[in-house]
């Protein structure tokens, strides 16, 4: 799909620093005089924040793997739709917080669901649309796990987060497996000082997008 704008988009394991890596990036843009829209999945639009609900809501009657996976790709194709498409056509840099990535770890690898079907649904909600940039926040599944633990309160899990270990480490493997096999993948060590990854991206995003300089007069990091 041809579009005049950027499409960014972070991932990684549960506390791998993507919100927090969102900021940087943004503002990395913005110093360059582009207009910046950050958004996340689930989510983005008020259709797809409904059915984030749904998906990370503990409730009383479970939800089949099919169904999972069905409205994270049902939350993806208004988001595209509504929000991603429109902000690119537009020029603007779209950064999201997890997009198709996370279906292929934590539904294809996580859950064993067939990847085949995935990448249907992919091509139905996306239309050919791809990221130019996926930046991978990789790190070991415990300290990610115990950093959104002490954000959130561990007796605060969503409905992913009550998975076991050896389901996030599925989900780590498949992205680090995603991400050797696609050069729009650039993967950071999210173990590092927060000091050290931002560096590290903005170093990344200094090699991918070297025509975009900053704007005289603008502060920049
Ligand atoms: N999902 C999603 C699927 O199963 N399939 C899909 O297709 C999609 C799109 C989304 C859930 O949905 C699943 C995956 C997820 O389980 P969510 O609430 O959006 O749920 O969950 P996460 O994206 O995992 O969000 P988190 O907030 O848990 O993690 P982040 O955004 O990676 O981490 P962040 O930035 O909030 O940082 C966590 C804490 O660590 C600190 C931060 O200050 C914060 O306190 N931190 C650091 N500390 C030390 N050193 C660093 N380098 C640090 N970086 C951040």
């Amino acid at each position: 799909m041809n579009h005049p704008g950027i499409f960014i988009t972070l991932e990684g394991v549960e506390g791998a620093g993507k919100s927090t890596a969102v900021t940087g990036v943004a503002d990395w843009f913005s110093q360059r005089g582009r207009v910046v829209d950050c958004s996340r999945e689930p989510g983005g639009t008020p259709v797809a924040e409904s059915i984030r609900h749904i998906l990370l809501t503990p409730a009383t009657e479970e939800l089949a793997e099919s169904t999972e996976l069905m409205l994270m790709f049902a939350a993806r194709a208004q988001h595209v739709a509504s929000r991603i498409k429109p902000a690119l056509a537009a020029g603007k840099v779209l950064i999201c917080d997890r997009f198709t990535d996370s279906s292929r770890a934590y539904q294809g690898a996580g859950r064993g669901m067939d990847r085949g079907l995935i990448e249907t649904l992919a091509q139905a909600a996306q239309h050919g649309l791809e990221p130019q940039l996926t930046v991978l926040l990789d790190l070991p599944v415990e300290i990610g796990l115990a950093r959104a633990a002490a954000r959130r309160g561990i007796d605060n899990h969503d409905r992913f987060e009550r998975e076991q270990r050896d389901f996030f480490e599925r989900v780590r493997a498949e992205f680090l497996r995603l991400a050797a096999l696609n050069s729009r993948f650039a993967v950071i060590d999210a173990a590092a000082p927060l000091a050290e990854v931002q560096a590290h991206i903005q170093a990344v995003l200094h090699a991918r997008f070297p025509f975009i300089a900053p704007q005289v007069g603008v502060a920049h990091g």
